[in-house]
């Protein structure tokens, strides 16, 4: 796949006051902007260009872009965030896309879904269902994929009490392989393909990105970069501490297109 724009959120003040499953401490807000500034200029790097969406303060987790839509082709899916609390995230991210895609849903009730649940291997779509998202935001989903001649399944990850999302503990780099945590589940639709399994203390860093011929990786698992390096990726490491202690991942900072 080819990115060549982005959408991404500056963090606001309130981002300090987003939800949390972390015990790693509140974050530091300006830390948050330097690291969110280096990781739009990776991006940018990567030769993307960036829409950055201006910081909203009643919107404390709305860095987190990934989770407001799904990116298929020319389409864009809007969700219906899990948390009642990002619900209000979708409008501006939908008004973003609509400048270059095709913008479809958004997913309606009772079906709720996270862009953090859904991980896309080429025309396939893995989504997970989790505390976020649920089996009839899934369906609908799904739904909208077959339109654009995409499949997906799902893989249930309620039981793994510390993912928040499915991508959360795995990672898609394209010519059928993966990044996963040890433990994340295998739906049978994942036969057949590679998986490069992280280190249990370095799990976090699953949430890695292949953005054209770069993979991003989170700046401080020396195993997992290694192991890519050694792989033949070029990489790009990105500090990432203010995120990881709110949950997020390298993907949840940016939509790809
Ligand atoms: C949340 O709990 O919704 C945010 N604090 C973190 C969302 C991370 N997003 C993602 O993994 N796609």
């Amino acid at each position: 796949m080819h990115f060549s724009r982005a959408i991404v959120r500056i963090p606001g003040q309130s981002y300090i006051d987003g939800l949390t499953t972390v015990d790693e401490g509140r974050p530091d807000f300006h830390t948050a902007c330097a690291q969110h500034a280096r990781y739009c200029q990776a991006l940018r790097d990567c030769g993307l260009e960036l829409t950055a969406l201006p910081a909203d303060e009643a919107q404390p987790d709305g860095t987190f872009v990934e989770d407001t839509a799904v990116i298929a082709g020319r389409a864009a899916i809007i969700t219906r965030p899990g948390a009642a609390s990002r619900r209000g995230e979708v409008a501006a991210v939908a008004a973003a896309l609509r400048a270059s895609l095709l913008v479809l849903g958004p997913v309606k009730a009772p079906g709720t879904l996270d862009g953090g649940d859904v991980c896309q291997a080429d025309e396939h779509f893995f989504i997970g269902l989790s505390a976020r998202t649920n089996e009839a935001g899934a369906a609908q989903l799904a739904a909208m994929l077959a339109q654009y001649g995409y499949t997906a399944s799902t893989v249930d990850i309620r039981a793994h009490r510390t993912l928040l999302h499915l991508k959360s503990g795995m990672s898609y780099l394209g010519e059928r392989r993966f990044v996963a945590q040890p433990g994340v589940p295998r739906a049978a639709a994942m036969a057949g393909y590679e998986f490069i399994e992280t280190a249990a203390d370095e799990s976090y860093a699953a949430n890695c990105v292949r953005v054209n011929d770069t993979v991003l990786v989170a700046e401080g698992y020396p195993l997992l970069a290694a192991r890519l390096d050694e792989l033949g990726y070029a990489l790009r490491c990105i500090e990432m501490s203010e995120f990881r202690k709110m949950d997020g991942g390298l993907s949840c900072l940016s939509l790809r297109l």
